[in-house]
């Protein structure tokens, strides 16, 4: 079943009974209805159990227990392709699709995915990590099928109502209404993101779900539909148009859905495990695009987790007791994360110019822009999964005079490419583009990468971009970002903590476009930006002890580049290192390299940084390692360019 090598160790947690003798969803099939509800409870203390020991996602997999063993016990997996959108909720899924055994290895360095990957399993159909994807994927499996003349075939997108709030679920849902398909949406309405859900759909929901009047009426139209289909289609196509005009005369607004020609079902209670299967076998035989909306609890079953869903959306390793969430005992004051200083001092710089705004997409407390919304909420917003619109909607407040800082991870912002040129770097807009997470992220894996911002934002004209070495620099650029001379600014810092305890300094105004000297040197100049540039005063330090003397700049920003120092630079040194946390084609190297050639110089450049290749989950320690590209890696290319005879021999 696997096509991916996954490390085999051995399992230490043991499943219930009934968990115990699913192998795959085939060993559902075979089990009583009855028994479903003790399979559910297995599961989800399954879950709890392990992740409460190895960390990873949590609430959104105990949301979807009930869902997931009725989808396997209903639906003929993989045959009948399965898509879960973003795919954080999917660890029910991987534990019944075979993966029970492995799922101790979960999001480790050679472990299984914490999200579902078409090498790891052929219940995986759709390979996910970002959201809003699943529907747009399940329609183009369902139209090949149907092309195909594969017409038993199922077709099942599993999307949270957070992920519905990314503009590519209606693209897909405004493609899916005229496609005639064998499609069927469900909607996993938790009323969550990872943060409270947002928006007018968020509304419309809550509307739907809430409405008595209507709720009652569709209860006794599930009971007409469900005996008008022993009549035969045409009976049921009268008791479906019956239910839609009924639903529409009831609630405040036509149902969205179906306008969109989407046969809409629901709201069920998506914990009735029993209901689900009963009414999944009913919509398996209608034909059809057609949408299921479920209502569920994120965190389902563990107090805490349903208490307070954005800590327990990941919350690391915990007690499962007690509940308390363990973190690492530090004897001495620990630098705080980037995103607390970045949340922290875009607050302090609020308050002193009053046309900053903060944007976030969605992601209010992965970025601390929680921080400014409590204390300016006419000033922060939250506009949901839609990073396209968060760049744009930013341009928008820019025109009149607004200073934005649109706060987004380096990987999702791979979304808004197309608005950064045409809306912010064409019209050269003041908008502050903070790209967090930047770099290699960690245990979330391929997906999540920051990877590639320093390439795909370096071609782009008009942009400045930095990256800062550490929590000052994080300031000063955010201070600098908002004074008159700004422009459109990109500001790249990675996941985790900083190197400075007191971080708290004074703004000082940055000089756009100029790097500095970290330490002189002799026999090589290692050029680094951002972070990274911590490892290489670590790796200087190795080097001064077997006698090999590296000067270090920090170059701070790949665009505009410090041209004097690196005049400088090249004139001195034969032999240059660069570093970054990003990958190497078109990345700061490459802008290195074209300075270089550009201006006739023709020293030996080794480039260190993210290879050309997929880099798979891990610890982020361990994958700068396997990049070649954290202190020791810096050390040891460096000894390989100064003395190669001494590593030869
Ligand atoms: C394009 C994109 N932006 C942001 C995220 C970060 N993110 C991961 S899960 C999530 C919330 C998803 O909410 P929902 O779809 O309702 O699922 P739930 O967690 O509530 O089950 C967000 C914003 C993402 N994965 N992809």
């Amino acid at each position: 079943m696997f096509t991916k090598k996954v490390k085999q160790t051995i399992m230490l947690i043991q499943p219930g009974d009934i968990l115990a003798k699913i192998n795959s969803p085939h060993d559902i099939k075979n089990l009583d209805q009855s028994q479903l509800t003790e399979l559910c409870n297995d599961l989800r203390q399954f879950i709890v159990d392990n992740v409460s020991v190895y960390g990873g996602h949590f609430g959104a997999s105990l949301g979807v227990v009930e869902l997931t063993v009725a989808l396997h016990y209903v639906f003929n997996t993989p045959y009948d392709q399965l898509v879960w959108d973003v795919g954080h909720q999917a660890y029910g899924h991987k534990i019944l699709t075979g993966r029970k055994d492995l799922f101790h290895t979960n999001r480790t360095y050679d472990g299984i995915s914490g999200f579902p990957k078409r090498s790891e399993s052929e219940y995986d159909t759709f390979g996910v990590g970002h959201s809003s994807t699943s529907i747009s994927a399940g329609l183009g499996m369902a139209i090949a099928s149907k092309y195909k003349n594969e017409k038993d075939r199922q077709h099942i997108a599993v999307i949270g109502d957070g992920a519905m709030t990314g503009g590519i679920a209606f693209e897909a849902m405004n493609h899916a209404g005229v496609s005639n398909s064998n499609l069927l949406i469900i909607l996993n309405d938790n009323c969550m993101s990872i943060d409270p859900n947002v928006g007018a759909l968020k509304d419309y929901l809550t509307d739907i779900t809430t409405s008595q009047s209507y709720n009652r009426l569709k209860n006794d139209v599930w009971k007409v539909l469900g005996k008008m289909s022993k009549f035969g289609k045409s009976a049921q196509e009268i008791a479906s148009k019956l239910e839609s005009s009924l639903k529409s005369l009831v609630l405040n607004q036509s149902n969205l859905f179906e306008s969109l020609n989407l046969r809409y079902f629901g709201p069920v209670d998506g914990h009735d495990v029993d209901h689900l299967v009963h009414v999944m076998d009913d919509l398996k035989k209608i034909q059809g695009p057609k949408i299921l909306h479920c209502i569920t609890t994120k965190g389902k079953g563990f107090a805490l987790a349903e208490k307070d869903q954005t800590k327990w959306h990941a919350p690391g390793k915990f007690d499962k007791v007690t509940g308390v969430i363990r973190k690492k005992e530090e004897e001495t004051p620990q630098p705080p994360k980037y995103q607390v200083v970045f949340g922290e001092t875009l607050l302090e710089l609020a308050l002193q110019n009053d046309k900053i705004m903060g944007i976030t997409p969605a992601m209010p407390s992965g970025s601390s822009m929680n921080i400014m919304m409590k204390e300016m909420p006419d000033r922060a917003f939250d506009v949901g999964i839609a990073e396209q619109h968060a760049v744009t909607f930013s341009a928008g407040l820019a025109t009149q005079g607004m200073i934005p800082y649109c706060n987004i991870y380096s990987t999702f912002m791979q979304r808004a490419y197309d608005q950064v040129i045409h809306d912010v770097a064409i019209q050269k807009l003041p908008v502050v583009l903070c790209l967090d997470r930047a770099g290699l992220v960690g245990a979330d894996g391929p997906t999540h990468h920051g990877a590639y911002d320093i390439s795909y934002m370096r071609c782009i004209p008009n942009l400045i971009i930095g990256a800062p070495m550490n929590e000052s620099e994080l300031r000063n650029m955010m201070y600098t970002a908002q004074l008159p001379e700004g422009g459109p600014f990109v500001i790249r810092y990675p996941r985790g903590q900083g190197v400075t305890v007191n971080w708290k300094t004074p703004f000082q105004k940055l000089e756009i476009g100029k790097g500095r000297k970290i330490c002189d040197g002799d026999d090589v100049a290692i050029l680094t930006m951002g972070h990274v540039g911590n490892y290489a005063i670590e790796a200087c330090e190795k080097l001064k002890d077997i006698n090999i003397s590296a000067a270090h700049y920090d170059i701070r920003f790949v665009k505009p580049l410090d041209e004097a120092l690196l005049h400088s630079v090249f004139n001195t040194f034969k032999k240059v290192i660069t570093v970054e946390d990003g990958c190497l084609p078109g990345g700061f190297g490459s802008a290195i390299l074209e300075f270089m050639i550009d201006h006739g110089y023709s020293s030996k450049v080794v480039r260190l940084g993210i290879p050309d290749e997929i880099i798979e989950h891990g610890e982020p320690d361990q994958l700068h390692k396997e990049c070649g590209y954290d202190a020791n890696s810096i050390k040891e290319a460096v000894i390989k360019l100064v003395e190669p005879e001494f590593v030869h021999s």
